[in-house]
């Protein structure tokens, strides 16, 4: 009797750790990311919202390009394709990304460089405080580094605009086409109830433009998107109970023998 309770106790206990243990979500990852054209076709992007050329570089690596057509940037990009995804009209980049028409645009020297075309990839997110948000990332560009126009790699939270980075970072070899790259960086962030937007259902996306030009291209490179949730009180509720319930049974059997 008090065999088999204990059993259970330890089943519980064992399967509460196990939970514990698989607590990282990851929402892409290699071999996830094939995309053809603007369609995902992998179940890892189902409900990924594609814009603009977007397409998979490789089993491991997303990638977004400033391309309009096949025809932009015809002597750089290897990568081109998708469709024209004006960043300052409705449904565009900016739209899409959850940003005001010309939230894009920037001013260099006194002179405005409009954002004007790119893609765009976004998903609803469901996060909780303490989960945090993982990608690596790489900014590609055939824009000179020291006097290239800005073009713009982004991601938003919840409509907050986090600016990745331009060109300028673009100081090492390019791939896929590209001269320029800024080599991989990793970026994270952890969801706070204090922070700028309210959790749970949160929209999430990346997103690369041209400004100032539309002929010369750059990329933003995006590999292993990761939510790693923190345990839910829960769950640690399950895990002490499990200990409770083992030490307790295991006293109670000492003392039966005894
Ligand atoms: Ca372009
Ligand atoms: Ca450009």
């Amino acid at each position: 009797m008090h065999r088999i309770a204990t059993s259970i106790a330890a089943l519980t206990f064992a399967a509460a750790l196990s939970s514990v243990a698989q607590a990282s979500v990851i929402v892409s990852q290699p071999g996830d990311l094939t995309l053809i054209g603007v369609k995902p076709v992998s179940p890892a992007f189902d409900g990924w919202n594609t814009a603009g050329d977007v397409a998979a570089l490789d089993a491991q690596t997303l990638l977004l390009t400033t391309a309009f057509d096949a025809s932009d940037d015809a002597t750089g990009s290897a990568v081109v394709g998708g469709g024209a995804i004006p960043a300052q009209q409705p449904r565009g980049v900016e739209e899409q990304a959850g940003l005001q028409i010309g939230a894009l645009d920037t001013t260099v020297g006194g002179v405005v460089q409009q954002a004007m075309e790119g893609s765009v990839i976004s998903r609803t997110l469901w996060v909780h405080e303490g989960d945090t948000l993982s990608f690596r990332w790489q900014l590609l560009s055939n824009e000179d580094p020291l006097t290239g126009l800005p073009d713009l790699a982004f991601m938003t939270i919840g409509g907050q605009l986090t600016e990745l980075g331009t060109p300028l970072m673009a100081t090492q070899a390019g791939l896929a086409g590209f001269q320029h790259g800024s080599g991989w960086m990793t970026f994270t962030h952890t969801f706070t109830e204090a922070g700028p937007v309210a959790l749970n259902n949160i929209e999430l996306a990346f997103g690369v433009v041209d400004r100032g030009d539309t002929s010369t291209s750059s990329a933003l490179a995006i590999q292993g998107v990761t939510v790693t949730p923190v345990p839910e009180p829960a769950t640690w509720g399950l895990v002490v109970s499990g200990l409770i319930a083992t030490g307790g049974l295991l006293g109670t059997r000492r003392r039966a023998r005894s």
